[in-house]
């Protein structure tokens, strides 16, 4: 058996970075670290593809721990493109000297609890193995890519990429017939970038979405100076809003205003970016179907009024799911794209696609060739990247077995079973609907504190109980029974965009404030529904 630690943490992202600073530099604790890409950056090292960027204003969309790291970094655009957030990440990484902490290019394949120890044994990709008395999983809810349902891909004979490992040296699309498969946030964000670079491009699109403008544009150096001396009020605002960002408050009800009321609300929050469309303008969208329509009608006819064709039109507004029930994503002229004579839309709902063949793509009515195809076909969220760690717990038990009929947690941070295993950003956390390194920094100061308590106490383990972790669940699923959310269709909010998946509430949805709230209150009272033994 290798080297012990107090601590191991995996993954480099937001999450990772952060909590090792603090277990480390903060705790003082002895941490080893592991990574399996060849450097930091969780989601923005793998997702180079072109057009990625952040869709939260990247003054929010950033850590907020540190005065220093606020002063000094200065964003160039509104939302960051995917070069800027890494370099950003590695800049705070050398700052807080955590890349010494980490093994890169090191996956970890199993986690095993060893009771009578009361220990982690952890094994990585490279034959070793070392034992620790925390594991912090920082591996992201949305890490690991789903698989394709269509067979045949290894036959391609041309490029295939997907877009959450896309390579690292520049990929030349010029003069090319490029396939793209998917139309979430990230198929969108790639459409819109490449439409004037290939020589045809063809989308397959299965769900049409409600994309929304972005509204980037350059921080000119007025405004950075303004950000860098108003990031604390800017702070204050975002802690008390219900996904981390401080954006206007809702006007009342959309079904109490006239129609002329409604259209002057969603017009104004129309093209100033981001989610303020959702959380600025009614306060009922997200509750009542009807109140959803009325936006829902909105944005069909703003994208009607984009399209030319109206058959292309029509078929990219969506009609079978109300707006934010499957997360909303964000645009720079993706709809203009479609009046390009060389951008075609295959609608594959009504003929599904069979098979990548060696030439391209087969649907059930036709065959298309290609030199690229790109897979933007999401995520298996949440779950997956955690499965993939090998957990046992307490007995042997697997992971797997746990969560057979969906994932369970306290808090989205402990799952009963698994002593001394905390999850950052993990399943029913609040992470899904708040902005992320907010999310992320709520969660390591938590488990942060929760160790120090541990190992005040010399508390050997600490663990969820499966009645708090059952009570958690039924308040997720009961909050958001309360939200157009469960209408969604094919969402991986619930799950449902991998096949054979759990459908479940996979996430907190009573918002960042309240989450914190009982977070806060939990460890007051002595961390009620973990037993510390
Ligand atoms: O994944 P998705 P994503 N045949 O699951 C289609 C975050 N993000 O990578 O809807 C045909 O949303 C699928 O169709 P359907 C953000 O949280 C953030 O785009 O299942 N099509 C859908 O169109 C986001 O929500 C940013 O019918 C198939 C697409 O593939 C999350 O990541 C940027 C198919 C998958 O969409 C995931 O977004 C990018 C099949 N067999 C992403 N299988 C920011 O700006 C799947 N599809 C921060």
């Amino acid at each position: 058996m290798g080297s012990h630690y107090d601590v191991v943490v995996v993954g480099a992202g937001f999450a990772g970075l952060y909590a090792v600073h603090k277990m480390r530099d903060e705790l003082g604790l002895d941490v080893q670290a592991f990574e399996a890409a060849g450097g930091v950056g969780g989601t923005w090292w793998w997702n180079r593809y072109p057009g990625a960027r952040c869709d939260f204003e990247s003054i929010h969309y950033s850590y907020s721990f540190s005065e220093e790291i606020q002063r000094e970094w200065e964003w160039s655009e509104r939302f960051a493109g995917q070069p800027e957030i890494l370099a950003y990440l590695e800049w705070v990484a050398d700052k807080l000297d955590v890349r010494r902490a980490f093994r890169f290019n090191t996956r970890v394949t199993s986690t095993t609890w060893d009771d009578k120890a009361a220990r982690w044994i952890i094994c990585t990709d490279d034959g070793a193995t070392c034992t620790a008395r925390f594991v912090v999983s920082c591996v992201g809810g949305l890490s690991v890519a789903k698989e394709p349902e269509f067979p045949g891909s290894e036959t391609f004979r041309g490029e295939l990429y997907r877009t959450s490992s896309w390579p690292h040296e520049p990929v030349d699309l010029t003069g090319k017939r490029v396939a793209v498969i998917g139309t979430g946030s990230t198929g969108i964000q790639v459409i819109q970038e490449i439409a004037n670079e290939a020589a045809e491009l063809t989308v397959f699109q299965r769900t049409p979405n409600f994309a929304a403008p972005l509204g980037n544009e350059p921080v000119d150096l007025a405004q950075r100076r303004w950000n860098a001396e108003h990031h604390a009020e800017l702070r204050a605002g975002s802690r008390q809003h219900m996904i981390g960002v401080p954006y206007d408050p809702p006007s009342g009800p959309a079904l109490a205003a006239t129609p002329d009321e409604r259209r002057r609300i969603f017009d104004k929050y129309w093209d100033r970016g981001g989610f303020r469309l959702l959380v600025s303008t009614f306060s009922d969208v997200i509750f009542n179907q009807q109140a959803n329509e009325t936006i829902a009608e909105y944005i069909r006819e703003r994208i009607r009024e984009r399209v030319k064709d109206p058959a292309t039109a029509a078929l990219l507004c969506p009609t079978d799911h109300p707006y934010a029930s499957k997360r909303p994503p964000f645009e720079t002229g993706y709809y203009e794209a479609y009046n390009l004579p060389h951008v075609h839309l295959v609608d594959v709902r009504s003929a599904p696609i069979e098979a990548i063949t060696p030439t391209g793509v087969r649907t059930s009515s036709k065959s298309y060739e290609f030199d690229v195809i790109i897979l933007a076909t999401g995520f298996d969220v949440f779950t997956r990247p955690l499965l993939n760690l090998g957990l046992r717990g307490r007995d042997g038990l697997k992971l797997e077995d746990r969560w057979a009929n969906g994932p369970t947690s306290y808090l989205g941070v402990q799952i009963a079973g698994f002593p001394n295993l905390f999850v950052i950003n993990g399943p029913k956390s609040a992470v899904a609907l708040y902005n992320v390194p907010l999310a992320t920094e709520d969660n390591v100061n938590f488990v942060a504190a929760a160790l120090a308590r541990a190992i005040a106490d010399k508390t050997a383990t600490f663990e969820a109980t499966y009645e708090a972790e059952e009570a958690w669940g039924r308040l997720c699923e009961g909050i958001l029974n309360l939200t157009v959310i469960p209408h969604s269709k094919g969402s991986w909010y619930m799950g449902e965009n991998i096949p054979g998946k759990a459908r479940a509430a996979y996430f907190f949805s009573g918002g960042a404030p309240l989450y914190r709230a009982i977070c806060a209150e939990i460890a007051h009272v002595g961390y009620g529904g973990f037993a510390l033994d």
